[in-house]
């Protein structure tokens, strides 16, 4: 299937310089970048995205990571682009992510903020529903 996802490169992904690394890794995949921008995520647009964490303990550190500097924001198609993207990013904790993954190969040697917030470089869409929703927060 013909899809479009949602990725963010993240504050502390943009703040070490590897936007255009993961933008040639995901054009490297065979997935298309169809628009991209930067900008600084407002609270109002964090609350948007994280909506479905906002009971979690780890909600307020989120949302204060994601709107601490510049962000990157890319809308991506493909066959398949929600998962494929997904298994490029690797899994949620880095620690966890594969040699080969964004996360696993981007992943800083203490993963946590100082307020315990887990710094994973980058967002990726779960499914095209939310990849949607989340596209058109952003662009
Ligand atoms: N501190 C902390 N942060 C987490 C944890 N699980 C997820 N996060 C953060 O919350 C984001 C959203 O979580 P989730 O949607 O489950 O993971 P993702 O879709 O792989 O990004 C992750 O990218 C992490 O930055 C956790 O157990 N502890
Ligand atoms: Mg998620």
């Amino acid at each position: 299937m013909l899809e479009r996802t949602f990725c963010m490169i993240k504050p502390d992904g943009v703040a070490r310089g590897l936007v255009d690394g993961i933008k040639q890794r995901i054009e490297k995949s065979g997935l298309k970048i169809v628009k991209s921008r930067d900008l600084t995520v407002s609270e109002e647009q964090a609350r948007k995205l994280y909506a479905v964490h906002k009971e979690k303990p780890f909600y307020s550190g989120l949302v204060k990571l994601i709107t601490s500097g510049p962000s990157h924001a890319i809308e991506i198609e493909g066959e398949n682009a929600v998962s494929r993207l997904r298994k490029l990013m690797g899994a949620t904790d880095p620690r966890q992510a594969d040699p080969g993954t964004i996360r696993g190969d981007y992943k800083e040697d203490n993963i946590y903020t100082a307020d315990g917030t887990m710094k994973n470089v980058i967002h990726g869409s779960d499914c095209t529903e939310n990849a949607k929703h989340e596209a058109a927060i952003f662009f």
